[in-house]
């Protein structure tokens, strides 16, 4: 599935807020069964106008496509490459192996067991090959750190952010007057 071309959305006009078309994140799962967990973040990369793609790249069942696909990310525009995986979760770390461009992992909860081996698969990687890792199932917060990674040098994404920052914050304070009535 390839999502390069989705619009931007609007931000109270039918102007869209990048001009950017070619995938800027890349999301990888190792298995299709992982998708569920990254919609959110997919979600989270549309309300923001950051184009994206996504991939099934198995570290186990498809590792020479797996790195054959993630070094060819950056030279092809990619600039943060999201990746998720359950278990002997590999995948993040070996993405990483194969690239210099920022990778995060989203640890999945796979069905057995609670996800802490996925977590620690991800997060405990050997010095030199850095993962940032994101709560268990949580691809909201490696879209919204991917937004901010990719926020540092392009100001449309950076006013994403804060407009999405802003809109939880009323959410919160409506929701407390609403508490104090
Ligand atoms: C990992 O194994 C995947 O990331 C997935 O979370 C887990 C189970 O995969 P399936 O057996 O559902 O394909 O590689």
């Amino acid at each position: 599935r390839s999502r390069t071309d989705i619009p931007a959305p609007s931000s109270g006009s039918s102007e869209p807020k990048t001009k950017q078309t070619k995938a800027l994140v890349s999301i990888l799962m190792g298995s299709y069964s992982d998708m569920p967990v990254l919609d959110a973040g997919v979600q989270i990369l549309e309300k923001l106008g950051i184009t994206y793609e996504t991939h099934i790249t198995s570290a186990h069942r498809t590792p020479e496509w797996m790195g054959e696909y993630v070094a060819s990310a950056a030279p092809s525009g990619i600039k943060v490459i999201i990746a998720a995986a359950g278990g002997a979760a590999h995948l993040p770390g070996m993405a990483a192996s194969h690239t210099y461009i920022p990778v995060i992992g989203v640890p999945v909860k796979p069905t057995i067991g609670d996800g802490t081996d996925s977590l620690l698969s991800i997060c405990n990687m050997p010095r030199g090959i850095p993962v940032a890792t994101v709560g268990i199932n949580n691809s909201t917060n490696a879209a919204l750190l991917a937004a901010r990674i990719l926020g540092v040098a392009e100001d449309e994404i950076a006013e994403s952010i804060r407009d999405y920052a802003e809109g939880n914050r009323k959410e919160v304070m409506e929701k407390e007057a609403k508490m104090q009535q």
